[in-house]
């Protein structure tokens, strides 16, 4: 039997997935059964769309207040300090990052709640090995922001044995998307050169072009997380630690893949601190746990991912301009 979620929080529901994740969401479960929680206030598509609060993650009252007016069952824990800002910010990157799950996980024990917290290829480092990353292997990474995902896997992992609740979640490559935009990441590069492939015709990389690196569209992603969520808690081995794999490339590779449906883009590239974290990170990842134990199947490549985000944001900037030509004053 698949499990069921009645109803859920979702905490950095503002942020590059749970922007796509709480519409799916309330697509599947009901609209006012998706509470949307951030500590910044909603943009589209999430503004006016369904239940929304102003929470801090290390604000565990509050978190309790709106997890017992809403009889909340089930939680998508999202808010997190990614890489690249982590490593300007490292105190608060352990900040909302540990002590913010910390606290999700104490009240998701004391409320009998489900979890669903991600993970990244963040947790691995210069150690692990570089091409099929098996999913039990070297943990060292060098970023504070891997560290916290480390912390986060094992104490997801002791509260899931400890205690014996639902805590599941799996370890997402880079994720590309075309609604919002990435929250200072390393990966931020393969989401940047489409708008402005799509803008100026031009980009230049903050990575070097030979930069390999697991990615996922986010289609895959918000599927991933809703298909471990359903899947029957008597199938899963792992819980809190999937690997996850859907594509993996170069900027090179993605700029001439970009350039077969605009020939004209040119893609620069200077590399800056961001490199450094990137080259510590794995180039290809191996899911053989999540395949058999969730059934786990990504349904884009490199291709059909980039067909796929040029189509939604040209779409998207010709209504734009269209939407400011209809706003100009006659004559102007
Ligand atoms: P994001 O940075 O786009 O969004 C995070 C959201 O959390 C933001 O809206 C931010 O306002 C909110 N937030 C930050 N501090 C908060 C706090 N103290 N209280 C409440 N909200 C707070 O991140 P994302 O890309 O949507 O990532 C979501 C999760 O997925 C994170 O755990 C991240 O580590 C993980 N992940 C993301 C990627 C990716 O490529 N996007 C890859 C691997 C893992
Ligand atoms: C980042 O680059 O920090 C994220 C991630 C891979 O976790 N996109």
């Amino acid at each position: 039997m698949p499990e069921k979620m009645g109803r859920i929080i979702v905490t950095g529901a503002c942020g590059q997935i749970g922007t796509e994740l709480v519409p799916e969401l309330r697509r599947r479960y009901g609209q006012e059964n998706v509470l949307a929680t951030d500590i910044r206030g909603p943009t589209e598509p999430l503004a006016g769309s369904g239940p929304f609060a102003l929470v801090d993650v290390t604000d565990r009252a509050g978190l309790a207040r709106l997890i017992e007016r809403h009889k909340i069952d089930t939680v998508y824990h999202l808010a997190a300090i990614l890489s690249a800002r982590g490593e300007r910010e490292p105190e608060r990157a352990w900040e909302v990052n540990v002590e913010g799950l910390r606290k999700i996980l104490e009240l998701a024990r004391e409320h009998g709640l489900r979890l669903f917290w991600p993970s990244s290829i963040a947790i691995f480092g210069p150690a692990t090995p570089k091409e099929n990353v098996p999913q039990e292997t070297v943990l060292c990474p060098t970023t504070i922001y891997g560290i916290t995902k480390v912390a986060g896997e094992l104490l997801c992992d002791y509260y899931f044995h400890r205690f014996g609740f639902d805590v599941r979640g799996l370890r997402y490559p880079g994720i590309i998307s075309s609604e919002a935009p990435p929250g200072g990441g390393t990966t931020d590069y393969a989401v940047e050169i489409f708008h402005a492939a799509v803008r100026e015709g031009r980009y230049t990389c903050f990575l070097r072009e030979d930069t390999v690196l697991p990615m996922m569209f986010m289609p895959d992603a918000i599927r991933a997380a809703i298909e471990l969520m359903e899947a029957p808690l008597a199938r899963l081995k792992h819980h809190a630690n999937f690997n996850v794999a859907a594509m993996s490339f170069s900027p090179a590779e993605l700029a001439a893949e970009i350039r077969r449906h605009i020939p004209e883009f040119v893609c620069d590239f200077e590399p800056d601190a961001r490199q450094a974290i990137a080259d510590s990170w794995p180039r290809t990842i191996d899911d053989t746990a999540a395949r058999e134990e969730w059934g786990w199947r990504p349904r884009y490549d490199l291709k059909s991912m980039v067909a796929a985000m040029l189509t939604r944001l040209s779409e998207r900037y010709a209504r734009s301009s269209a939407a400011q030509e209809h706003q100009q004053p006659r004559g102007s």
